[in-house]
């Protein structure tokens, strides 16, 4: 029976690109969703946009010397783009800065304003002094008073999902300055949660306990176990939408009031462009309203913006909020600010019309119930021996052979074998099969039963082996194309929602485009006798090792650069005398010979001219030089440092170095060449 959907997409920060962990963990699995819906006759907004308020982009704006306006211009673009490229099929991308949202915002505060929803309170907030401002959010860190995570967020404690107040914050500092905040009084609206907490429970804890997602419904339950407390719904900041009522001068909506309320907006603006109303979509009780998001956005979907959306009184409520765990790279945390990540943009410029295989690896992986890591290794495998060797492999012969056999045409079938009776009857199953994993929101599963079609038509084939069967039965042969051409244009349309691309090439080819999800169920034959096929192309191609080896040395660099970047600048030592610093005998030499220390890494055994005379130094530096590079080389050697034995070879003085950012060491020495034994003083 159709249904009207409206499916929701977080609204990604607009303070840095997309990457890997976004698509896996929200907006592939809500985009397979809003296919699939759409393929199966029903009426979907597939809702989403640009999050353009927060405290991340003033950050962002303030490090990089432009305004708020221009991070999020620039991000925006660029964000919106990377959704076309990879097939994200949005009835509307919007933004939070639209008009549209503003005035939508400041409505729905108004109304609860006037209904007496909010409390309005004169409290203590974090102030810096020296930055003049009022510390909430991102602009302060300290430890989480939940689980000690020295670097939580004065919104949210990104270890443990915690959702704080800045003034949890155990040790408090500033992210503007550093400096310890001072606490000031300031005027907030609050909505009270704990007002709303008995419904909350009724209807989480009751009503959804057997269809939402363990992930979700167990986080849902220990917020609510931990007992609700008001939160402020308004901040002291000058990036955002101003607060609508008497006394709101310099304040904005706090961005997780307004944010959520971005889907109505942009719901609203769809619905006008297509002359439709936006009112069913979000007000009628037979819309489901299914939100897509990662783990860290529960509380606000599950907690706060139902009790927003029920304090209005004339919203529906969320049906389902399946919300996804986080996705690693590599073994490590993806990170923005580390970058560590593989960027949406960069990953089309190495990976041209690659997208499905991105789609199809990060939905074979996703990181539904648990915590998963993204691997190129893995991401090579899924490619070359389940799109490549299984998906593409089957196509290619069906299509190879009845251009070959046929010229194109679809043969006509003679009679059916029981094995053709059971292959045609297997294809019928697999929407229904599919379906199940994708109404529970099992996207993983799903993506393998479609695999499995393909599987099952490479068995019939390697069964049937057709291209023997041509010399010797040439009736038969036209039953086994006949019937592998049913799970091609199977496969075709079953594929849309994994890998729209794929299947759009894949209906070229076939020269299909009208079969709908629900035919496949029903009709007995998909492609007739005489149709005729397209020329083959391949859907996929072997991505060889080396480019898998590019992926991760790039990796590799840009840990050792943020690593370099990142680290910290030591603090001074203590203060020396003059005295002690003329104890310190520094020479300049030269290296006359050297060899690596036998079983180690990172040890040289160098000869070293100091002037006085020519001795051993062992030096850790093997990693960033051979031998051969440093014969020859002018150094500076302490040459009156107590000798001491290094792996059985005594070392008599050390030779001085720095560090370059990516890490890698370099000598410190005269910018002229200079006799050996100079003094350094
Ligand atoms: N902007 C937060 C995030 O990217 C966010 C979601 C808003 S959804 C209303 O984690
Ligand atoms: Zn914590």
């Amino acid at each position: 029976m159709s249904k009207r959907y409206t499916i929701t997409a977080a609204l990604p920060y607009t303070n840095g690109p997309i990457h890997i962990g976004h698509l896996a963990g929200v907006y592939v699995p809500a985009d397979i969703f809003a296919r699939y819906k759409r393929l199966t006759g029903n009426d979907v907004a597939f809702i989403c946009g640009s999050d353009e308020h927060g405290v991340p982009i003033t950050i962002k704006a303030k490090k990089e010397g432009v305004t708020p306006q221009d991070i999020v211009d620039k991000y925006h673009a660029i964000i919106k783009k990377s959704f076309i490229d990879f097939g994200i099929t949005f009835d509307n991308y919007s933004r939070t800065s639209a008009k549209i949202h503003h005035d939508t915002a400041q409505e729905f505060f108004k109304t609860l304003n006037d209904k007496g929803e909010f409390i309005e309170e004169v409290t203590e907030q974090l102030y810096d002094e020296e930055a003049n401002q009022f510390l909430a959010d991102r602009f302060v860190t300290g430890t989480c008073p939940k689980c000690g995570n020295e670097e939580a967020y004065g919104d949210q404690c990104e270890s443990c999902g915690s959702s704080l107040n800045a003034t949890d914050l155990i040790n408090p500092k500033s992210a503007i300055t550093g400096n310890v905040p001072t606490l000031k009084e300031t005027k907030h609206w609050f909505l009270p949660l704990d007002k709303h907490e008995a419904f909350l429970r009724e209807w989480i804890l009751k009503g959804h306990k057997k269809d939402w997602k363990p992930n979700v419904y167990g986080q849902v339950k220990s917020w609510l176990d931990d007992g609700l407390r008001p939160r402020a719904v308004t901040r002291d900041l000058d990036w955002g939408i101003p607060v609508p009522a008497p006394g709101g001068e310099g304040k904005v909506l706090y961005v997780w009031f307004d944010a959520p309320i971005g889907y109505i907006s942009a719901t609203k603006e769809w619905a006008e462009r297509e002359g439709k109303d936006w009112e069913p979509y979000w007000k009628d009780e037979d819309t489901k309203l299914v939100h897509f998001i990662g783990k860290d956005n529960i509380v606000f979907h599950c907690i706060i913006f139902p009790s927003m959306l029920k304090a209005e009184g004339s919203y529906i409520l969320p049906d389902n909020v399946p919300a996804n765990e986080f996705l690693n790279l590599e073994g490590n945390k993806l990170s923005t600010s580390k970058n560590w990540a593989v960027w949406l943009p960069d990953y089309l410029e190495d990976f041209p019309n690659q997208q499905d295989v991105l789609r199809y690896a990060l939905t074979a992986n996703a990181p539904e119930s648990k915590d998963n890591d993204f691997t190129w290794k893995d991401f090579q495998a899924r490619n070359n021996n389940e799109l490549v060797a299984i998906f593409g492999n089957f196509i290619n012969r069906v299509v190879v052979l009845t251009n070959k056999y046929y010229e194109g045409v679809v043969p006509e079938a003679g009679e059916f074998s029981d094995i053709d009776n059971d292959t045609l009857a297997a294809i019928k199953a697999y929407p229904a099969v599919i379906e199940s994993s994708i109404e529970r929101y099992r996207f993983r599963e799903a993506s393998q039963e479609l695999m499995n079609l393909a599987r099952l038509g490479n068995k019939y084939l390697a069964d049937e082996e057709p291209w023997k069967l041509i010399k010797t039965d040439e009736v038969r042969t036209k039953t086994i194309m006949f019937v592998a051409l049913q799970i091609a244009s199977a496969l075709a349309t079953l594929s849309e929602p994994f890998l729209p691309f794929t299947s759009t090439k894949l209906k070229g080819i076939l020269n299909v485009d009208d079969n709908s999800w629900s035919d496949i169920s029903t009709k007995n034959i998909l492609l007739s006798a005489d149709h005729k096929i397209g020329k083959g192309e391949l859907l996929f191609s072997k991505i060889e090792d080396k480019t898998i080896e590019m992926q991760l040395e790039k990796l590799e660099t840009s840990k050792k650069e943020n690593e370099a970047a990142n680290k910290e600048i030591e603090p001074q030592k203590d203060t020396i005398t003059f005295d002690d610093f003329t104890m310190l005998d520094l020479r300049v030499g030269t290296i006359l010979e050297a060899e690596k220390m036998p079983k180690t890494k990172k040890l040289l055994i160098l000869k070293v001219d100091t002037g006085i005379d020519t001795r051993t130094i062992v030096s850790g530096i093997a990693e960033s030089f051979t031998p051969e590079e440093v014969v020859g080389k002018q150094v500076t050697v302490l040459v009156n440092l107590a000798p001491r034995a290094l792996r059985g070879v005594e070392s008599e003085g050390m030779i001085l170095m720095t560090e370059t950012p990516n890490g890698k060491l370099v000598f410190v020495n005269p910018d002229t060449a200079v006799k050996n034994g100079s003094q350094i003083s």
